[in-house]
């Protein structure tokens, strides 16, 4: 990584602390990643943004606030992206998936709480994070309550604008979501002073939706025996997608995939046991369940998770002449994301099904962050149309730390065993 001392400080990050977690990342990646046999030569471009996550993106971010762009942090794949675009505003994922923000989040936050939470919360708090120092605004989302509370508290830091969204999707939710939307535009075009326009919004939709497209690609070709890339790798290009700049993200995930294209005619088949993750996200460094899973006879083919297919899975229509038949079209594809916070969710069930077929998957790993009740009492219903089925699925229920590994890791080798 270069030098990137002065812009840290003047984005008045905790430097000190700010040295420990970087010094802790690239170790853990050279562990995880780079002793992967075979890797597409392609990923070198997802270790480089990696490597300077904290670095070259976060210099690009500045260069662009110095023309007068405008940085936003969102959590929550519900916050349509085609908006911030049609803004002409930047954003990025500020979901946090390491251990090193809990101890700050527990300062705020009450420690049985969802890790994600308290790890955004700790990322703020600590002034470690550049993503969260560059933002001139946050966007929430009123999904679980751990993260509605926390949002309260990022207020005292900085500006945040809260989206609310239904819990149910019937028609009138499908009518408040659109006002959601609405009220969101204007929010950005305050902020931007840049006007949402219909050709701006369209290209933002068209924008959104080639990013949409590539990651399909990206997943479609995981439902070759062999899959040509390890499920390490595809949730690295996930968990870069919602950082990059989406032009660059878009042709450098195309270039992957042509590889990963010519693999598979050259694919040697192999016994590895196909897995499916279902459950809650993995953001950034939250490599966890990925490396224990693939340092045993397995391959993890898909994600059933907003690092995952709920990213990117359904278009927004690019149909309609004025801004209201668009922003209908966006809220039709968001309120068809399939997260446990709406009830009921049977969707997800659908979803869950159709991917068991489509991947040929030979058991699933149902993951869920502690204390994330709403993913955990959906469990149940999971359990149900897979025991249906006679599909083997197993429960991993943890957070960031690195203490249970050893039981994960043997729980995991017991369930690759009897499917
Ligand atoms: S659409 S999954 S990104 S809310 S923070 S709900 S893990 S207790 S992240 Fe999510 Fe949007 Fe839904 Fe997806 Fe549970 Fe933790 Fe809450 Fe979480």
């Amino acid at each position: 990584m270069g030098d990137y001392k002065n812009m840290w400080e003047n984005l008045d990050m905790d430097l000190d602390k700010h040295d420990i977690l970087c010094s802790a990342l690239p170790e853990s990646f050279g562990e995880i990643y780079l002793t992967q046999k075979n890797r597409p030569e392609s990923m070198n471009y997802f270790n480089y943004a990696l490597a300077e996550v904290h670095g070259a993106r976060i210099e690009e971010l500045q260069k662009s606030k110095e023309n007068g762009k405008k940085v936003v942090g969102t959590f929550c794949v519900f916050v349509p992206d085609e908006v911030i675009f049609a803004a002409d505003a930047i954003g990025v994922g500020l979901c946090s998936g390491s251990q090193f923000w809990i101890e700050d989040g527990e300062k705020v936050l009450p420690r049985n709480l969802c890790p994600l939470v308290k790890a955004f919360v700790g990322a703020k708090i600590s002034r470690t994070c550049p993503y969260f120092q560059s933002c001139n605004m946050l966007v929430g989302e009123t999904t679980c309550d751990g993260k509605k509370k926390a949002y309260e508290i990022l207020q005292e830091y900085m500006p945040i604008h809260v989206m609310d969204l239904p819990q149910m999707k019937k028609e009138k939710d499908f009518e408040q979501w659109q006002q959601e939307i609405k009220i969101f535009i204007k929010r950005m075009e305050e902020l931007t002073q840049n006007k949402v326009t219909v050709k701006r919004l369209k290209e933002g939709i068209r924008l959104a939706n080639r990013k949409r497209a590539v990651l399909k690609r990206l997943y479609d070709l995981r439902k070759n025996i062999p899959s040509p890339i390890s499920g390490l790798d595809a949730l690295l290009v996930s968990q870069v997608a919602f950082m990059d700049d989406p032009d660059r993200f878009i042709t450098k995930t195309e270039q992957l995939c042509d590889e990963l294209e010519e693999r598979v005619k050259n694919g040697i088949p192999n016994t590895k046991k196909r897995i499916m993750i279902t459950g809650t996200p993995m953001a950034i460094p939250n490599w966890k369940l990925h490396s224990i899973v693939e340092a045993l006879d397995a391959e993890i083919v898909v994600e059933e998770t907003c690092t995952g297919t709920r990213y990117f899975e359904n278009q927004v229509s690019e149909e309609g002449n004025t801004l209201d038949e668009l922003i209908k079209n966006i809220a039709q594809r968001y309120l068809n994301i399939h997260c446990a916070c709406f009830t009921p969710n049977t969707g997800r069930m659908e979803d869950i099904l159709e991917y068991v077929k489509e991947y040929k998957i030979d058991g699933v790993i149902y993951y869920n962050l502690s204390f994330c009740h709403t993913y955990a009492i959906e469990y149940k219903q999971v359990e149900k149309i897979l025991k249906d089925k006679d599909i083997p699925l197993l429960n991993i229920e943890t957070d960031y730390s690195e203490e249970d590994i050893g039981q994960i890791k043997t729980r995991i080798e017991a369930f690759l065993e009897m499917i």
